[in-house]
């Protein structure tokens, strides 16, 4: 059976590596020549086991998988799609060489991969051996659970560019966090709502629908949603997950309370909710699903509690790389932190940023290219005098433990880019990390 595989980024390679060891007749184009420069991919090719072609070659294929970040609407996709090829997404085909195993599928606009990374923990709680993946970055594609052994339950997210060719995909449990504007270059807002909602097309009586009862366009949607439904809501009782007076319910029995969540803001707090509908339908005990929520500290770098330093609380949320995204960061929080700060300009406007560290800074700890320039503009603009400059992250570390108390919050929310110091905000994000155990260690 000759197999297409076209783009050959981190989906491509992993079904590629999945295919070589089956023996398949492999053919791939990727539009960009470097991608046959991967280690991998040329060693296959030097050893005659996939060829290199163009899309026209590829009309007579059995099967063509089409990787997430290659629009439908190319001309050449087109054209391959005239020719009558079968061609699907890499979720579509993982599922169906898995075996159509018990899958959690989830999508939304914001909230996914935290969501997709929480509902594993507490399925694993739950005493499952758990596939957590998909669109989740930093992550694994889907299809890298086809070169392990099987689990019990595969949760993966999936994003907008991964569902439009699923035709027979139908995950036993689909969540649906919200819907606002994203991705408006590739997809209309009438499409990409159909599209989340075509998560959902091929579910039966059995399977179950989480979805979002305080967002307005899953509600005005839900009729058109099959198989059962299981809502959550931050602000209605009579949804089955739901939050009263800063505790989280399932079906009237409280789970949690919301202070016992190591994650921050009230959307976090939906994200457990979906995550507690999730379990709910898996069958979890309400004992299990509580371990799992209070024992996820969040995904790398994304504000992912690190744990207690001299008994202040340690965050590290190097994913923060522009000014608006610093505001949000500092206000996921009700009360001020301590807020280690800096990086690589990108000519962004600083608004966030000052509003910010008005409303939510202790103390502010500066280190990288724009320092001395944040000093001045807070100095400056609101008369904000706790700041400290520094030149590494251990020492930015150091001063926030000198300008706080125990019981204070540490917050490392950069607020630019890592250029410069760092190659990425993920070797950004383990610098921090290293700097807060070596100084554990110390302790
Ligand atoms: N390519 C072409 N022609 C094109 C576009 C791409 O030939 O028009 C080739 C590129 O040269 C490249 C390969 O296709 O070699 C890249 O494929 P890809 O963009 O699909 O990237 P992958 O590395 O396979 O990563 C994809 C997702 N990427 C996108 O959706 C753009 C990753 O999501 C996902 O984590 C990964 O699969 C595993 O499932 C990233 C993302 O930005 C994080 N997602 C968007 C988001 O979250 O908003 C949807």
């Amino acid at each position: 059976m000759k197999i297409g595989i076209l783009g050959l980024g981190r989906v491509g390679r992993s079904i590629l590596s999945y295919l070589l060891d089956k023996g398949e007749e492999i053919v791939v184009y990727d539009e960009n020549p470097q991608a046959y420069l991967h280690r991998h991919v040329k060693l296959a090719t030097e050893q005659g086991l996939v060829k290199l072609t163009d899309p026209d070659a590829l009309k007579d294929s059995s099967l063509i998988i089409k990787s997430p970040g290659i629009p439908n609407q190319a001309p050449w996709i087109k054209e391959l799609d005239d020719s009558g090829v079968e061609m699907i997404d890499e979720i579509e085909f993982t599922w169906r060489e898995l075996g159509k195993p018990m899958t959690v599928a989830v999508t939304g606009t914001n909230g996914k991969s935290t969501t997709t990374a929480w509902i594993a923990e507490v399925l694993k709680a739950g005493g499952m051996k758990v596939f957590s993946g998909g669109n989740i970055a930093p992550g694994r594609p889907f299809s890298d659970a086809l070169s392990e052994k099987p689990y019990d339950a595969y949760v993966v997210e999936v994003s907008t560019f991964q569902l439009e060719r699923c035709p027979t995909f139908k995950p036993n449990v689909g969540v649906l966090l919200n819907i606002t504007a994203d991705h408006l270059n590739r997809h209309s807002q009438e499409e990409y709502t159909g599209l989340k909602l075509s998560l959902f097309k091929n579910l039966d009586g059995e399977d179950a629908a989480v979805l979002n009862a305080d967002d307005v366009k899953i509600m005005q949607s839900k009729d058109k949603i099959p198989g059962g439904h299981i809502f959550f809501s931050l602000t209605r009782k009579h949804a089955d997950a739901y939050l009263e007076d800063n505790d989280l319910y399932l079906k009237q029995e409280k789970i949690i309370s919301r202070k016992e969540l190591l994650l921050p803001g009230l959307h976090n707090v939906a994200n457990a909710l979906a995550a507690v509908g999730v379990a709910w339908k898996l069958d979890v005990k309400p004992s299990r699903i509580s371990f799992g929520l209070k024992r996820f500290s969040g995904l790398p770098h994304r504000m992912q509690y690190l744990g207690k330093l001299k008994r202040r609380l340690v965050y590290n949320n190097s994913m923060c790389t522009n000014p608006e995204a610093f505001f949000h960061s500092v206000h996921a929080f009700d009360d001020p932190s301590i807020v280690i700060a800096g990086g690589t300009e990108k000519g962004l406007p600083l608004d966030g940023f000052v509003k910010g560290v008005r409303k939510r800074a202790k103390s502010l700890i500066l280190f990288g290219d724009n320092a001395r320039g944040l000093k001045e503009l807070v100095e400056k603009e609101i008369n904000f005098s706790s700041c400290v400059i520094v030149d590494s992250l251990r020492a930015a570390l150091e001063a926030a433990l000198e300008k706080s108390s125990p019981g204070d919050r540490i917050l490392f929310a950069p607020g630019f880019a890592s250029f410069g110091n760092f190659r990425n905000f993920e070797e950004r994000g383990h610098a921090f990390i290293k700097a807060y155990r070596l100084l554990k260690s110390k302790r």
